[in-house]
């Protein structure tokens, strides 16, 4: 348990640095991989390549889930699900709400989660049994309703075909929360529901690296996290979503579930 402890706080340090890493002033010229929104920075790689170098040293037998360059073993021991940047379009504009986003997994339970923005220093963690914690702080979801709360939520942008209805959703929620906020990174969203921001974040469909390490916090601050249809997701694979706090989420699922 110690010896844990020791390895997760030395992976801690890893993404602080990788963090560091990311407060660059120069240009950042993006590539577009499957369309002109869909986009990548020499950072994204960057700073993958780096924490799958540093997470190797640290935990033998790891295996990795990435979001760039097609890594997708998860057949190791120790298994990392890892976002280089999520939120890449907004650090291509500077928009300081990006945030690195790590989640350990081991015989298929995750088991720590981490998500930092640099940019703020906003540092969110879980680990299982152990509460959510931001920047060392315990956190919990709010106790809001529907109508007390902000309700975060993403378009989808991979999936076009869900863009009609994630802004069909949004409109109609406007009626039953206090607003809604789009914020270009779903693992800082999940955070923001973990620490009370919001009573409810929903994107149609995600990957895992974008929710496996905000799963973690949102579920160890007392939330709720589950697919369209009110099911837990499998945090290796793609997923709609819907996290709240669980009167929210019920009431949600009951206005929007499938
Ligand atoms: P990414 O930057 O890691 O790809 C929110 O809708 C999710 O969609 C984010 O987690 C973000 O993850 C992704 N996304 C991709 N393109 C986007 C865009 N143009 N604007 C906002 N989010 C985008
Ligand atoms: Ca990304």
């Amino acid at each position: 348990m110690e010896q844990l402890q020791q390895k997760l706080e030395q992976c801690r340090q890893a993404i602080l640095e990788a963090g560091k890493r990311l407060l660059v002033t120069d240009e950042i010229s993006a590539e577009e991989k499957t369309d002109y929104t869909n986009l990548v920075t020499k950072y994204d790689k960057a700073t993958q390549q780096f924490l799958i170098d540093a997470f190797s040293q640290i935990m033998e037998d790891a295996t990795f889930l990435c979001e760039e360059e097609d890594v997708a073993d998860t057949s190791g021991k120790n298994v990392f699900i890892i976002d280089p940047i999520d939120g890449t379009a907004n650090f291509t504009k500077y928009y300081g709400h990006s945030a690195i986003s790590v989640a350990l997994a081991r015989e298929g339970r995750l088991l720590w989660g981490a998500v930092y923005n640099p940019f703020t220093e906003d540092f969110f963690e879980a680990r299982a049994g152990e509460g959510a914690y931001h920047n060392g702080k315990c956190i919990h979801v709010s106790k809001d309703g529907l109508k007390q709360s902000l309700v975060a939520f993403g378009t989808s942008p991979y999936y076009r075909e869900l863009r009609d209805e994630s802004f069909r959703i949004a409109l109609d929620v406007m009626d039953h929360a206090l607003d809604i906020r789009r914020s270009g990174s779903a693992a800082l969203d999940l955070c923001y529901v973990a620490c009370g921001r919001c009573g409810v974040f929903f994107e149609l469909q995600l990957s895992a690296w974008d929710f496996a390490a905000g799963m973690l916090i949102v579920q160890e601050a007392g939330g709720v996290l589950t697919d369209i249809h009110g099911n837990t997701p499998d945090f290796t694979a793609k997923s709609g979503i819907v996290a709240g706090n669980k009167a929210a989420h019920q009431e949600f699922i009951k206005l929007y579930g499938k």
